[in-house]
């Protein structure tokens, strides 16, 4: 049992004294034991188990015995009768952003004691009566309890990079900060996250936690410790505004390799780890690793026998049997990709013609770029009739006549019709360079008519790849009913390849199915969906959910040369 999670039991014990009415002393003893215990350089357990608690600052008798008690049984009594005689409801509202312990015991004081009598007392503007909350408190708990409702909490990957990017890069110029970095969920590079986890080294940590608590923006400073400071980060403007939790940890120099280690993750990982440490005789912890002084991740993995394992592949599926045996992938990279081809102009729903397209993906360095805009029968977003189809194919072509090692490709974003046909006649089809297939419409099918539909779409001769997969919006909507697996299989079969959609508010297929799907051996597509000149830098995204995959620039398809690409093609 790690120091933190003794802290957490007692801090948790502190909230819950808080929101059964307990005011003052008692409560804040338990939040000040947490702590001390969190700031504690050497292993309680270890302490513990040796007999030997020893002092440790700010705690009594009472404490320690509890303390005790936990880590020898794994739990403490009063814990157990705290969590079984709070009422769910209240347990609830801590989780709506801004509410802390003592807001709710006085929500719970006026008659609101679950979450759908706060929603309810909220939007009768009872909320803002009572005492010491007012018209702001009011809002923000209405806009964390939409949030709540609507994400679970969590925001995007591509939210949470706006906003830890200049976090980072305003606590790598703190005086004495000689490192920061994001870790966590985010650092992982996973699609959702949860609350943003930030890491320092310094010698003194005065100055960092000033830096952070005074974030412009702040909601709320919901702890402030020698060692771990959390805010509330406002997210996003509006009536859709919320706010997310952020924590940052400041360590010694020393400490900061297993402490970058530790809020990595994933939780699951870090167990496996410390089980790998312990057959070995060596305890692991945030701290350190038993006889090691490891100047990087990669000396701790070594410290382990381990290859070094990306942050990514930390999940526990198999990163760590891989990293024995020195069977990890060598994962692809950003600057592996040459092109990509799912991209929209002006000719349907995009925003740049073909030269500014073009042009941009010049400027990436790619070497090609695929055009598929909408078919015709997705009127709102101005499908090409054949005739512009035609047209299209005599711009691309005099654009190409122009360009030095550069190429445009001609395909099109074919709809999948409500019984898998596709949306122009054959003889076109086969016109294009190739062609993207996707569904677009009627998600309400039931889940055999859209894996039939789909499937049918997989298997028609013309179909290089299969759009968006799913149709999912991440946080938003579910997506349609589809078998993937069998999916999978028909386009295994068919050798029709699947895209990785990197717009971050898609990214379908997930790194679960995308990881099967090389498993199956079907070529990998990451295309950015790109509807403006800015978006094709998108695919750095898709290149996230590639990297969780497990995917090596082979199994990817726009990691091919201009030249590779034509031959596979045929054009
Ligand atoms: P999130 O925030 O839900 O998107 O996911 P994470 O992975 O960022 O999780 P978070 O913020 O709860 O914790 C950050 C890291 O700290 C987590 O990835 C691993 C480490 N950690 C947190 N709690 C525990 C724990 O109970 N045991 C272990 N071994 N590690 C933990
Ligand atoms: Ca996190
Ligand atoms: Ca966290
Ligand atoms: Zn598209």
């Amino acid at each position: 049992m790690t120091n933190s999670q003794i802290a957490a039991a007692l801090s948790e014990i502190g909230t819950l004294l808080e929101l059964q009415g307990e005011t003052g002393f008692r409560a804040n003893a338990y939040h000040s034991a947490a702590r001390s215990v969190d700031n504690l350089g050497d292993e309680v357990e270890a302490r513990v188990r040796a007999g030997q608690l020893g002092s440790i600052p700010g705690i009594g008798s009472t404490l320690r015995e509890k303390i005790e008690t936990l880590v020898l049984t794994g739990s403490i009594p009063q814990l157990e009768e705290l969590r079984a005689s709070t009422p769910v409801g209240l347990l609830q509202m801590l989780r709506v952003p801004g509410l802390g312990p003592k807001k709710v015991r006085a929500l719970a004081d006026s008659g609101i004691d679950d979450l759908a009598k706060l929603k309810q007392a909220c939007d009768e503007g009872r909320v803002a009566k009572i005492k010491g909350f007012g018209a702001k408190t009011q809002e923000n708990i209405t806009n964390g309890l939409a949030f709540l409702d609507k994400a679970g909490g969590r925001i995007r990957i591509d939210t949470a990079d706006q906003l830890a990017g200049p976090i980072v890069a305003l606590l790598r110029k703190v005086p004495g900060v000689t490192r920061a970095e994001a870790c966590g969920s985010l650092r992982r590079r996973k699609e959702t996250v949860g609350d943003l986890d930030f890491l320092v080294a310094a010698a003194e940590p005065g100055p960092a936690m000033d830096a952070f608590a005074a974030l412009p923006g702040v909601a709320d400073v919901i702890a402030r410790g020698d060692t771990l400071t959390s805010v509330l980060l406002p997210v996003g403007h509006g009536p859709r505004a919320t706010t997310i939790r952020a924590d940052l940890r400041v360590v010694s120099a020393e400490q900061f390799p297993y402490a970058l280690h530790h809020l990595t993750g994933s939780k699951e990982h870090n167990k496996a780890m410390r089980g790998r440490a312990q057959d070995r005789g060596m305890k692991m912890n945030e701290y350190g690793l038993t006889g090691t002084t490891c100047a990087s991740e990669a000396e701790i993995f070594a410290a382990l026998d381990l290859e070094f394992i990306p942050p990514e592949l930390r999940e526990d599926a198999g990163e760590i049997a891989a990293a024995e045996s020195k069977s990890l992938p060598k994962l692809i990279e950003l600057s592996d990709l040459r092109g990509a081809f799912h991209n929209h102009t002006t000719a349907s729903d995009g925003a740049a013609t073909l030269l500014q397209m073009a042009e941009a993906a010049q400027e990436l360095g790619f070497q090609y770029l695929g055009i598929a805009d909408h078919s015709q029968s997705l009127q709102v977003a101005r499908g090409l009739s054949p005739e512009r189809v035609r047209a299209q194919r005599e711009e691309i072509d005099a654009l190409n006549a122009e360009f030095e090692d550069f190429r445009l490709f001609h395909g099109i974003e074919c709809d999948i019709l409500p019984d898998g046909s596709l949306d122009y006649d054959d003889d076109i089809l086969a016109s294009f360079d190739y062609v993207v297939a996707s569904v677009h419409t009627h998600f309400n099918q039931s889940r055999e008519e859209v894996t039939a539909r789909v499937i049918r779409a997989i298997r028609h001769p013309s179909v290089t790849m299969l759009g968006h997969a799913t149709g999912r919006l991440i946080l938003q909507r579910e997506g349609y009913p589809v078998d993937l697996d069998a999916v999978l299989k028909a386009a295994a079969e068919a050798g029709t390849m699947i895209e990785i959609n990197a717009q971050p508010k898609r990214l379908e297929l997930d790194w679960v199915h995308a990881r099967r799907a090389k498993e199956l051996g079907i070529p990998i597509v990451i295309n950015p969906d790109a509807h403006a000149t800015d978006e094709i830098a998108l695919v750095s995204y898709g290149i996230d959910v590639a990297r969780r995959a497990w995917l090596t620039k082979d199994d990817v398809f726009n990691t091919k040369t201009r030249r590779q690409v034509e031959a596979v093609l045929r054009v």
